[in-house]
């Protein structure tokens, strides 16, 4: 096994190529990522953005929420200055490019922006991907969109330096679940190894990414804890909680504190299926779902208006727990 073994292997040549096009006659270029930005999606945007903006060109870039607002965890990523609030976005680009978006719905208000554009360059790795650009960079088999980017980096000869670095790895290290997940692959250890060259610092990352949070958490882990169901209705064994505004609101915690409960409640060994209910700030539950391999919860998700990968995805939900959750089981 060589250490230059890269990703995106089932793109075709032929749109790289065209990739590489579009971005080197172009001035200016407007990034979008997810709404509700993981690692992957606001750090893949970022790395690009970044060494675009080092190569001269105007960069924008955002993620469509009205109430827009970088996710705690995600600040220390370098490359902010880069980000703009939706208003202030290009209304109709001549180039966008989105990342870690598998459908356009996904870019929330930014869609509009992507309807308009000239060219809209789509890069992802979900299997889901409806293919809404005027080109589609995706290949399912990538461990993350960041291997996607950092494959068209260097297709554009655009040196990765440790800032740029340091976004890729933040979405290639939580995508494989710290190279834990099925998606950690040679390739993904090897892209690793290019990025740690440059000199980041991976204990920082990691305390950023999982390792702090403050003390109202734990109160908050706690109540999701207490109130934790094992059904083993379903054949498949399903663990689920949820998280109510209310909740939060006793500690002041921001919603987007929330993102590793699932990650307590899946640890269960009599559950394939594990599934938290998060209540957002406008009363909308979002729920995130993960499972071992027997059920592609993908599917189901997508039955729900979701979608994600097979072991991890979302939906959201706007009933009450109770019947979102006769919803879930009635699909598994
Ligand atoms: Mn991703």
């Amino acid at each position: 096994m060589t250490p230059d073994v890269r990703g995106g292997g089932s793109v075709p040549g032929r749109d790289w190529d065209r990739a590489v096009g579009l971005v080197s006659s172009a001035d200016e270029v407007a990034l979008a990522c997810h709404i509700s930005p993981d690692a992957d999606a606001l750090g893949s945007m970022l790395a690009l953005g970044m060494a675009l903006r080092a190569r001269g060109k105007r960069v924008t870039a955002s993620f469509g929420e009205r109430r827009f607002r970088v996710p705690r965890l995600l600040r220390f990523l370098p490359g902010q200055e880069l980000l703009v609030e939706p208003g202030a976005y290009p209304p109709s680009p001549e180039l966008m490019m989105t990342f870690d978006v598998p459908i356009a719905d996904r870019l929330g208000v930014l869609a509009a922006n992507a309807g308009k554009a000239r060219e809209l360059v789509v890069v992802d790795h979900h299997a889901s991907n409806t293919g809404f650009g005027t080109l589609n960079l995706v290949d399912p088999g990538a461990a993350a969109t960041a291997v996607l980017v950092e494959e068209l980096l260097d297709r554009l000869g655009l040196p990765v330096d440790r800032d740029v670095a340091t976004c890729l790895y933040a979405g290639l290290v939580t995508d494989t679940g710290s190279f834990r997940h099925s998606s950690t692959t040679p390739e993904a250890h090897a892209m690793a190894a290019r990025l740690l060259a440059t000199g980041l610092d991976p204990e920082e990352m990691a305390r950023e990414l999982w390792d702090r949070s403050p003390f109202g958490y734990l109160r908050v882990l706690g109540a999701a804890l207490d109130r934790v169901e094992l059904d083993r209705s379903t054949g498949q064994g399903l663990v689920w909680t949820f998280v109510t505004r209310a909740d939060r609101a006793a500690y002041g915690l921001p919603y987007d504190e929330l993102e590793g409960i699932i990650d307590v409640v899946r640890r269960t060994d009599e559950a394939d299926v594990a599934v938290v209910l998060k209540e957002d700030d406008d009363g909308a539950w979002q729920v995130s779902t993960r499972s071992k391999g027997g059920v592609d919860v993908s599917r189901v998700c997508a039955a729900l208006g979701g979608g994600g990968h097979a072991k991890a995805a979302g939906f959201t939900s706007h009933l009450p727990v109770e019947q979102t959750m006769a919803s879930f089981r009635a699909l598994l």
